[in-house]
């Protein structure tokens, strides 16, 4: 699953909204995932579903929030998925395309090279058109550690992004950094310092949001590896 889906889905789970997930890729009315089907209204963008759901169900897990903190956690979800995302993107995509296929999407090796020439065109061109793609692997390596460090200075020592209580925020960020933690590459700078232990708080935000809402965490990952 990708980083928008799993915002969505730790949204749902928080808020205890049923769901059915459907693994027909197909992008939506975006052409993106994640997208959704409800009573017959078609939608994507992770971020105004969410907004439907919270208007719909009269449910906001920010409500706690002053505007200026609703405003600060907003600038802190659009950090991690319109700039941090793209470097994880680069990381896999580009930097790390091979070891992406073969060592977390279980693609034998021989096939790598047919699968970049049919496959890694369109991404490399939007992550030039981003800009991300016109740096150095070693920037962009430098730029993602920078990002964790100062998540991790945010956080501090506190439960969640904003404080005591879950926030979106929280879904967005659990979003973007599970993949980094979970599903990037081991030879990736990021991946290394959420699993070698140096930020340990961000660590252990991770395992928190995942231990409280993806309590079936072991028994999907079980499932897909069968
Ligand atoms: N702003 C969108 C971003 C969704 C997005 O970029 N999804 C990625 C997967 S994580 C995707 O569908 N990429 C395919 C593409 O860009 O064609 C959201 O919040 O849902």
């Amino acid at each position: 699953m990708g980083h928008f889906v799993m915002k969505l889905e730790t949204y749902l789970r928080i808020n205890k909204i049923p769901f059915q997930l459907d693994f027909n890729y197909e992008g939506g009315p975006k052409n993106k995932t994640p997208w959704i089907e409800y009573n017959g209204v078609t939608m994507g963008d992770s971020q105004l579903i969410i907004e439907y759901f919270n208007k719909k169900f009269n449910i906001d897990i920010n409500s706690h929030l002053s505007k200026q903190e609703r405003a600060i956690a907003w600038a802190i979800q659009k950090w991690l998925e319109e700039y941090t995302y793209w470097l994880n993107v680069h990381t896999r995509w580009n930097i790390f395309y091979g070891d992406t296929l073969t060592k977390l999407l279980d693609v034998p090796k021989y096939l790598v090279a047919f699968w970049k020439i049919f496959n890694q065109a369109k991404v490399v061109k939007v992550l030039y058109t981003v800009g991300i793609g016109r740096h150095s692997d070693e920037e962009v390596h430098q730029m993602m550690v920078k990002d964790l460090r100062q998540f991790s200075e945010i956080l501090g020592d506190k439960k969640y992004i904003m404080g005591d209580k879950i926030t979106e925020t929280d879904c967005a960020a659990f979003g973007v950094l599970s993949q980094i933690r979970w599903c990037t590459p081991e030879s990736c700078p990021g991946h290394q310092l959420l699993t070698n232990g140096e930020l340990k708080n961000v660590t252990d935000y991770l395992d928190r949001i995942k231990d409280t809402y993806w309590m079936d965490w072991d028994e999907i990952l079980a499932a897909v590896k069968k």
